[in-house]
């Protein structure tokens, strides 16, 4: 997500912590590359003026030149402002006192609506709710079979009634909700190619009718500034409550999620992370901003995992680590549970200095290597996968044979557990003192 960006940033200010103490030619060199790596990857120009404005204030300011880390500090206020650019704190979707609580969506073709409703519907139904997604974009017959094909697959039931005018639609599906209990509503809406009155009309008497909780306009982030511009016009329009940034899982240069919140004033809600049901996560600016300084996200991480792994599979395996019997067994389970999660360099890129990590020699992520790692598990004896201390030369020679591996591959995975298992059970020590997982957080050590 925003490597080149974050790539960027990292280096210039790697540049300030080689030096003792800084002066304020140090800090305004250092904020020059900063200014140019934000207008590189397309943040509108006013926010990029503004920001560094802010930064080289606060960080020319006594405290951090006098100071015995001045470079941390600068960092420091880096990190704040970029998180109060990206909008504070994590901002929530706003359920209705009296329900159905109705989402609309709405935004430019292919931006990623008819998805990001799904992915939405998914998310929330995961949260123990009961979301009815309906099938709005009524112009193209394709697009309501999209949903309910969608719909299908997460086990959420899709309203859609043929060529309905979307208001009429909007209004029954929601009387349907109240009357079987589903919430909240998500409406699904037709994009067009550019903004039009007549698209923008009909959002307006969608809106007026029934009328939703949210308007979240769905962007595509690899459009860049036009995504901002969107943003503007539907929002003068409309009046958005928050934004969904799509796409960010691609090679999106950033400029769309850094510029959107300061130029529109509306919150981003959701970035997609994926084409796949579960690519949708909850914006947290304080954690993009961590991962743009190559902090890391760790949180994010640890939330994806257990959304993802399965309940009683955590439980077991958290068991099984107290009583330390975490065996290859469970290893492999974990890894499958991992693979579940989503393509693996994805979900690395959620740690801290990743970025950095995976330009090393061995480090780049191979999917085959996993299936390699099942082969041998499975040529182990159940013995030998319960107790991994015994497989000595002779056992390793006959696993890699019966395997289609090399002994250095067995060699390699029963490194991997082990330093697994150890990983594991530190995790697990700091997830008892209070939920909060110290890991070092990054290159810069903050
Ligand atoms: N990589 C990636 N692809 C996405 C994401 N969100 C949507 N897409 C893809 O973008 C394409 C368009 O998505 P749709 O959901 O059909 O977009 P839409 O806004 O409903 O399009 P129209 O109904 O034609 O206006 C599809 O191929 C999606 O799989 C995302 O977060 N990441
Ligand atoms: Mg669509």
């Amino acid at each position: 997500m925003l490597e080149s960006l974050a790539e960027k940033i990292q280096g210039a200010l790697r540049k300030l912590g080689s030096k003792g103490r800084l002066t304020e030619a140090d800090v305004k060199a250092a904020l020059r590359e900063v200014r140019l790596a934000l207008l590189e990857a397309d943040v509108n120009f006013k926010v990029v003026k503004g920001f560094i404005e802010r930064v080289r204030e606060a960080a020319v300011g006594e405290e951090v030149l006098g100071s015995l880390t001045p470079a941390q500090q600068v960092i420091k206020v880096v990190r704040d402002e970029l998180t109060r650019l990206l909008g504070g704190g994590a901002s929530r979707l706003t359920f209705s006192p009296q329900p159905p609580t109705v989402f609309m969506l709405v935004g430019l073709q292919g931006a990623g609506k008819t998805t990001t409703a799904a992915k939405l519907a998914n998310l929330l139904a995961k949260q123990g709710r009961r979301p009815l997604l309906v099938a709005a974009d009524i112009y193209r017959p394709a697009a309501i079979k999209q949903l309910e094909v969608l719909g299908t697959k997460l086990g959420v039931p899709v309203f859609s009634q043929g060529e309905s005018y979307p208001v009429v639609l909007a209004r029954l599906a929601t009387e349907k909700a109240k009357r079987e209990g589903l919430d909240p509503v998500i409406i699904d809406t037709a994009g067009r190619l550019h903004i039009d009155d007549e698209m923008m009309a009909e959002l307006e008497r969608i809106k007026n009718q029934v009328p939703p909780q949210e308007t979240l306009l769905v962007v595509d982030a690899m459009t860049g500034q036009d995504a901002v511009n969107a943003a503007s016009a539907f929002h003068e329009r409309l009046g958005l409550t928050g934004v969904v940034m799509t796409k960010l899982d691609g090679d999106a240069r950033g400029g769309a999620a850094l510029s959107v919140r300061e130029v529109t004033g509306v919150p981003i809600k959701f970035v997609g992370t994926g084409e796949g049901m579960d690519g949708l996560e909850v914006f947290h600016p304080d954690r993009l901003a961590a991962r743009i300084l190559g902090m890391g996200d760790v949180l994010s991480l640890i939330e994806k995992a257990q959304s993802s792994l399965n309940e009683e599979t955590a439980r077991k395996l958290e068991q099984k680590l107290r009583r330390e019997e975490f065996t290859l067994e469970d290893f492999r389970t974990q890894l499958q549970e991992v693979r579940k999660m989503g393509p693996l360099d994805q979900i690395l890129g959620h740690l801290p200095g990743w970025g950095q990590m995976k330009k090393m020699p061995g480090m780049q992520v191979d999917e085959k290597e996993l299936v390699k790692v099942d082969a041998i598990i499975s040529s182990m004896t159940a013995e030998e996968r319960l107790r991994p201390d015994i497989v000595d030369a002779s056992r390793r020679r006959r696993i890699a044979r019966g395997s289609g591996t090399t002994v250095q591959d067995v060699n390699r995975l029963l490194k991997q557990f082990n330093d697994t298992k150890k990983l594991l059970k530190q995790l697990g020590r700091a997830g008892k003192k209070g939920g909060k997982v110290s890991l070092p957080l990054g290159p810069f050590g903050i």
